[in-house]
């Protein structure tokens, strides 16, 4: 299997999150896709290629043009006007707030765009986030021209990310770039598997409403666990959409067993839905020794999920997103894939 990775990723970097209320360096750091990379290179998965580059038009087919255009701004914007540190909202347009009109200093203009503080920017944060978006798009374009399996080792990762706003670690939704890409080629249906700890609610967000993407989560519960406002069970798509999102959120403490329950129910759910590709949202945070996340999955059970992946017999991308015990970051990923090559 073929890797597409960029250096770029590396100016996303000493970027601070607020966590349990004191500012932290940021856990979504460069060594993750420094590692994964290494493991990759370990095992000889495969080929490792720069992206090509593209234009924005692929990411504004599911992200509001205004929003795309104004991530390149936010960094230079932020800099001109003398403010230090990382680039952050503090000030969102909530409940009783103005959420239609766009305000002109630059921390409001982060709140409305954003649902949280965790995307956070430094100097070359926007671009990484164009190499990542780059990344997922080359990388689709390996497995519709007949691969049967690509890895977008993105980062940052994309799946908080929604059609106008950004957050958790989150700018540019690469797996929703890449589902949309698919689609506009030409496949008929695109299934999005989000194996990764948290819900990924700006995937939810952006298909939520369409029966030709169908989504699927496995994800701690949002009544304990982040993004919180998204996730639920009975969230299952509106209108043409109903019917095509579907949730799977399990109690803190989830073991293997029960995780890979949920696991062959979503893979019996999408072989029904007869998608022409299948976009994997990788994540590894569900790794027991994660320090943000609380289910209990090891190292041995990513190639299980893999060679359940690969048994849905479908063209598979797998995009890469969260996942922070860095130290096993590169062997249960890259477990995933060598799990899926032998599957
Ligand atoms: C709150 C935690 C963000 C989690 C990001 C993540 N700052 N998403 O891993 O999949
Ligand atoms: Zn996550």
């Amino acid at each position: 299997m073929k890797t597409i990775f960029s250096p770029l990723h590396a100016g996303h970097s000493g970027q601070t999150e607020l966590v349990a209320g004191a500012i932290v360096p940021g856990f979504e750091k460069p060594s993750r896709a420094e590692i994964i990379k290494a493991r990759v290179e370990a095992v000889k998965l495969g080929p490792i290629a720069e992206p090509e580059p593209h234009d924005l038009s692929a990411a504004k087919r599911v992200h509001d043009a205004a929003y795309i255009d104004f991530l390149p701004t936010v960094w230079p914007e932020w800099e001109a006007s003398g403010r230090g540190g990382s680039a952050m909202p503090f000030t969102w347009p909530t409940r009783g707030l103005r959420g239609d009109v766009v305000p002109k200093t630059i921390e409001a203009k982060l709140g409305f765009y954003s649902f949280d503080a965790g995307a956070p920017f430094v100097r070359g944060t926007w671009d990484a986030i164009k190499s990542s978006c780059d990344t997922a798009l080359t990388a689709a374009r390996l497995v519709k021209e007949g691969q049967r399996a690509a890895f977008a080792l993105c980062r940052p990762p994309g799946h908080h990310a929604g059609s106008a706003f950004m957050g958790g670690y989150c700018f540019i939704n690469n797996a929703a770039v890449a589902a949309q890409w698919f689609r506009d080629q030409g496949a008929s249906r695109v299934s999005i598997l989000d194996v990764d700890y948290h819900h990924g609610n700006g995937t939810q967000e952006i298909f939520y409403s369409r029966p030709d993407v169908q989504v699927i989560n496995l994800h701690g519960d949002p009544m304990t666990e982040y993004p919180f406002f998204l996730g639920h069970a009975d969230e299952k798509g509106a209108g043409p959409g109903e019917g095509f999102n579907i949730n799977y959120p399990m109690p803190f403490g989830t073991t293997f067993e029960a995780w890979n329950a949920s696991l062959e129910d979503a893979c019996r759910k999408l072989a029904a839905y007869a998608p022409d590709v299948v976009v994997v949202s990788l994540g590894v945070d569900t790794f027991e020794k994660d320090p943000i996340s609380h289910f209990k999955l090891v190292s041995e059970d990513y190639p299980r999920i893999g060679g359940r992946i690969a048994r849905l017999g479908l063209p598979t991308l797998f995009v890469m997103e969260g996942g922070y015990a860095v130290d096993e970051i590169g062997v249960n990923a890259v477990g995933v894939l060598t799990g899926f090559e032998e599957g």
